[in-house]
């Protein structure tokens, strides 16, 4: 008889009953011409634990215990269950590179999207999870409710250190915004220099805190080429007396978030989690992986705050996948929503603040509202403020008066009548929706 060369398809079991402690993952996924399902699923799953194209002389003993099955599924979707010893205790990069990583490439596959995992408790204890998480509201601002509000310099790069701090910074801090936040490409570059920036944003920070009586910080970005330059420049930030540090997530990586993770525990600060580059692979609704299962990660790994969409602004992310999303941040527990979210518990995992941002200006912060209510989000509005045509300050003071509007109840164009700030920005915007 000629010899087997393929084995995949002892990687699907019908009748495999998942383990309490197993972790299940959801996937999107679409044969190649000529490939049946069970072809398909049967190299997801062995491709992704323990197995390869052909099969092998020798087996070692533990394999029946490392070995991953396919247990459901029908033409689209496929749920895998996976042994939690396949993966290192407490590291993402190691899972993410066995149910993130070659299968993707794999040619019987036409697309394959990894939507989300329920990961058992066994395996989120011996993750930290956020420092503050949603707390940083009443830890950090001192307040019951946000939003947390922030505003980013635009144009993005540009501006000098000292300008970034007094031009624009000190002006929104005046205006009643909470934090300045610097642009996921800028890092420390010639014309804007991390040191420089961290201690002009210090002193105009004590000012505009001096004089507004408020409590006023920064994301500054700490994003860097290498772990013992991230470290450095957490350091300074945290020296100068900030409770925040942002990093540029995904171009940074799992591991470099972890370590930024470990700092802001050592220096009690709070991450916000930029997540530039995702849209890459979270994009394309037939393949990669989900914002969803992306903003579980991380976290998992300890970030406090996370961009996650706006649903009326420039950036895609409709407001059912935002809410699916945010949902899974902010609770303690989940139920699945068929091929979109699977159930979760987070046992002592701190929510983590959902932030929106991309596009958005005073006309259209109660659709963002609408999406998130107020009390806990944070809320990103760069263009949308240095855009008023009155300048930083005036920008500022009308976006925190739309805010007031929302929360008062009262129409954006009725609180306007009394507030001049918000007149201009609706004569400005109106109630534009960007693309
Ligand atoms: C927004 C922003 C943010 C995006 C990131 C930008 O500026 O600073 O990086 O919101 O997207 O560079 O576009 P505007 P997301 O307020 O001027 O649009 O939040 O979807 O990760
Ligand atoms: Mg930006």
């Amino acid at each position: 008889m000629a010899e087997e060369i393929e084995w995949y398809h002892e990687f699907i079991n019908k009748n495999y009953k998942p383990k309490k402690d197993d972790v299940k993952v959801l996937f999107y996924y679409e044969p190649a011409e000529g490939i049946t399902n069970e072809d398909a699923i049967g190299r997801i799953a062995s491709e992704s634990s323990s197995g390869t194209w052909t099969t092998l002389t020798e087996l070692p003993k533990l394999l029946p215990k490392v070995k991953a099955y396919a247990y459901e599924y029908d033409s689209n979707y496929v749920k895998i269950a996976y042994p939690i010893i396949d993966f290192e205790k407490g590291s993402v990069p190691c899972m993410v590179s066995a149910i993130g990583g070659n299968i993707f490439g794999m040619k019987a596959l036409n697309n394959l999207r990894l939507i989300d995992a329920e990961l058992p408790l066994d395996y989120i204890k011996d993750f930290k999870g956020p420092n503050y998480g949603v707390d940083v509201i009443k830890r950090i601002f001192k307040r019951k409710s946000g939003p947390v509000t922030s505003v980013v310099p635009k144009p993005k790069i540009g501006y000098t250190a000292e300008e970034h701090a007094k031009k624009v910074a000190y002006a929104v801090w005046k205006g009643g915004i909470d934090c300045v936040k610097d642009d996921e490409n800028l890092t420390n570059q010639s014309f804007n220099k991390f040191e420089p920036r961290v201690k002009f944003l210090a002193k105009y920070r004590d000012k505009a805190m001096k004089e507004t009586g408020e409590v006023k910080d920064a994301f500054i970005n700490v994003t860097s080429s290498n772990l013992k330059e991230l470290e450095r420049r957490v350091k300074l930030v945290h020296d100068y007396g900030f409770k925040y540090f942002m990093i540029d997530m995904v171009v940074s990586g799992f591991t470099a978030v972890g370590t930024a993770v470990e700092l802001a525990y050592d220096y009690d600060m709070a991450i916000h989690g930029h997540r530039a580059m995702h849209s890459m692979f979270t994009r394309n609704p037939k393949h990669g992986m989900t914002m969803l299962f992306l903003a579980k990660l991380l976290r998992l790994i300890g970030v406090d705050q996370i961009h996650t969409g706006t649903g009326v602004g420039k950036l895609e992310g409709s407001a059912e996948s935002i809410m699916a999303m945010e949902k899974m941040l902010m609770n303690q527990e989940v139920d699945k929503i068929e091929n979109v979210r699977m159930p979760q518990k987070w046992g002592k995992i701190k929510p983590v603040l959902p932030v929106s941002s991309g596009g958005l200006h005073p006309g259209i912060i109660p659709a963002v509202f609408d999406i998130y209510g107020t009390t806990n989000i944070g809320l990103q509005v760069g263009g949308g403020t240095l855009g008023h045509p009155d300048g930083a300050e005036a920008g500022a003071k009308a976006v925190t008066q739309a805010i007031e509007a929302y929360k008062q109840k009262i129409s954006l164009e009725e609180y306007a009548e009394k507030h001049k700030e918000l007149k201009r920005a609706l004569e400005k915007w109106g109630h534009l929706k960007p693309i």
